[in-house]
């Protein structure tokens, strides 16, 4: 085959991405495809090249021809799960990897469509079922549904993915990032049923600015166009029928018990039950409603003010990697309660869906945010639409979730005219998917003249700021004169803050000067809280990190290919001793959430 050595797949069938195919699915019945696959690394893509996937096994005289590959023969993985974990071999392996697996298929009704659901796949996906490819994804963190109902059959249907997680400059995140690049299939994979016309998302809240009297409905249908949708909340002894037209419908109401709504916040996150159908469909949430606001430099929830005590977190277990289970997301969750946090950052990527539907339920603010990471292309136009794309799949994914107040469009991003213009224009696309939430990202603070002065700030509601005073500057008395010499009109959070500390490491002469102890790590956090409490416009903390992370760029003896600056060991059974000072701190703030 003529150009099959230079035969590059994914730029050939860029036309085949998927782009936003995000629908709710919460209590949608579905069939679970976890479970075991076979896998084989491809590091040259061969796959893709020779196209493997249309499974050829004879010419057209019926002659066996000689393959480089025997699907049902090879090693077999549980999925999901991260490959780095699954063998030493593959520990530190980057490139490609051909999943591949069958399942039986029963029509259930004449009309029904399939899709099939990945919640993640890092980083990018080609997707074929019974020699046909179906499409491809790009973006690890994000779910995607893909349509399969044509190529179905009965039984001994076959599923590849190949799935390259090869990190690159146009990439978001780019090639370099401060953690570890997992590769996998690593979140459920489903098969999706559905009627011939749907309901394809929906997003139900409190109207902004309403004073908690309005609710609000939108919802999208696929297939039929037009007829009747109804929104149901029992609790409220409600229901609402609205005009589907072009397979949209919008309406804002005010229920008459109205009165009786209770508001979503931490100490008190209540949710309804809320049922939506149109023709025969129905799906259901469980939804919390509840209002987040910016006015000057405050930050309200439910009206009130409210101060964000918050830590930071990657998404990883030493168990799992990245395949986090629901119960290791509790954990977090309950470790950060410990620690008296109202407020999670969720860095520096999509986490799983699980985390903001746990959140709802146990009570815990989120931050939410796209990888876009340091210096990525920003004068690169397709690197814009893949982050534009990250950003509108996870706003599409958790738009009902109450726990998530705020859209974070990036970390720690040179100030460049290109980077203002990228993300000048994600700010907007977050606003034109969801007006109920601030936009905001952790920006930088001008290191010479000691000021926070990213043009960023323009375009964003809450300003983001990480800072490293006392531990990447020694410098700590820099970090009251940035203060001093800054005067912003938006509420800040101090989006991070740390040091590099190793757990169970005291200095035996108690010596808070000694780098990587838990002392010196203490006595930062301290003279940190000290300064920071002070600054009457600062609504927010989140010290990074929570826990320590899987680093491949942290060298030191002590590191051991860890980032270590979290609160609690890589395991989280160990609390180090800023863990109980930020615990303290946290108890004693006079502004509590409501
Ligand atoms: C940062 C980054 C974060 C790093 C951290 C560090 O500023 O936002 O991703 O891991 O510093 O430890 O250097």
């Amino acid at each position: 085959m003529d150009g099959i050595h230079t035969f590059d797949f994914w730029a050939f069938y860029r036309e085949k991405l998927i782009l936003n195919s995000v629908m709710a699915d919460y209590s949608r019945k579905k069939e679970s495809l976890n479970g075991t696959w076979h896998y084989g690394i491809d590091q040259y893509d061969t796959c893709l090249r020779n196209r493997w996937w249309t499974e050829v096994e004879c010419d057209e005289n019926g002659r066996a021809l000689p393959l480089d590959y025997s699907f049902d023969e090879w090693e077999t993985t549980e999925i999901p799960s991260c490959w780095n974990l699954k063998s030493e071999k593959l520990f530190l392996y980057e490139g490609g990897m051909v999943f591949t697996r069958k399942f039986p298929y029963e029509k259930h009704s004449e009309d029904e469509r399939v899709f099939i659901k990945f919640g993640g796949i890092n980083y990018k996906a080609a997707v074929f079922v019974n020699r046909t490819f179906l499409g491809m994804h790009e973006g690890g963190s994000t779910p995607f549904f893909i349509e399969a109902t044509d190529v179905l059959k009965a039984e001994d249907n076959r599923i590849i993915v190949a799935v390259n997680n090869t990190r690159h400059p146009a990439n978001v995140p780019m090639d370099n990032t401060d953690w570890f690049n997992y590769g996998g299939i690593y979140r459920d994979v489903e098969l999706v049923r559905l009627p011939g016309s749907f309901i394809k998302r929906f997003q139900v809240g409190v109207v902004p600015g309403s004073d908690f009297r309005e609710i609000f409905f939108k919802v999208e249908i696929d297939g039929k166009m037009s007829g009747t949708a109804t929104l149901t909340i029992p609790e409220l002894q409600f229901t609402v029928v609205i005009d589907i037209e072009n397979g949209c419908g919008e309406h804002i109401f005010s229920p008459p018990t109205i009165d009786s709504l209770e508001l979503w916040s931490p100490d008190a996150p209540k949710l309804y039950d809320v049922e939506v159908s149109f023709e025969g469909d129905k799906l259901t949430d469980r939804v919390g409603f509840r209002e987040i606001r910016v006015e000057g430099r405050e930050i309200l929830l439910n009206g009130k003010k409210i101060f964000l005590k918050g830590v930071c977190a990657h998404e990883e277990s030493v168990e799992n990697g990245k395949a986090v289970s629901q119960e290791e997301i509790r954990e977090n969750y309950a470790l950060a309660k410990e620690m008296n946090c109202n407020f999670m950052r969720l860095a520096h990527y999509p986490h799983c869906e699980y985390a903001a539907k746990i959140a709802d339920e146990v009570g815990m603010l989120l931050w939410e945010e796209i990888p876009v990471y340091w210096a990525i292309e920003f004068d690169n136009p397709t690197t814009y639409k893949n982050a534009e794309n990250q950003l509108t799949e996870l706003i599409t994914r958790d738009i009902n979730r109450a726990s998530v107040i705020i859209w974070s469009i990036g970390n720690e991003n040179p100030d460049t005219d290109e980077r203002l213009k990228f993300m000048g224009s994600l700010a907007d696309k977050a606003r034109e998917l969801d007006g109920t939430r601030p936009v905001s990202a952790a920006c930088l603070v001008d290191s010479e003249a000691l000021v926070l002065t990213d043009r960023l700030i323009e375009k964003i509601d809450i300003i983001g700021m990480n800072e490293y005073y006392g531990w990447y500057d020694p410098d700590f008395s820099k970090l009251p004169r940035v203060f001093e010499n800054s005067n912003p009109e938006k509420p800040v959070i101090i989006s991070e803050f740390g040091a590099d500390c190793k757990g169970g490491f005291m200095n035996k002469q108690g010596d808070r000067n000694e780098m990587f102890s838990e002392e010196f790590q203490l006595r930062l956090y301290e003279k940190q809280i000290e300064t920071l409490f002070a600054i009457d416009y600062i609504k927010g903390i989140s010290p990074w990190i929570f826990f320590d992370f899987r680093c491949p760029r942290r060298l030191h003896h002590l590191q051991n290919y860890y980032n270590i600056k979290g609160l609690l060991s890589p395991d989280k059974k160990y609390k180090k001793l800023a863990f109980f000072a930020m615990q303290k701190f946290y108890e004693k703030l006079l502004i509590t959430s409501m």
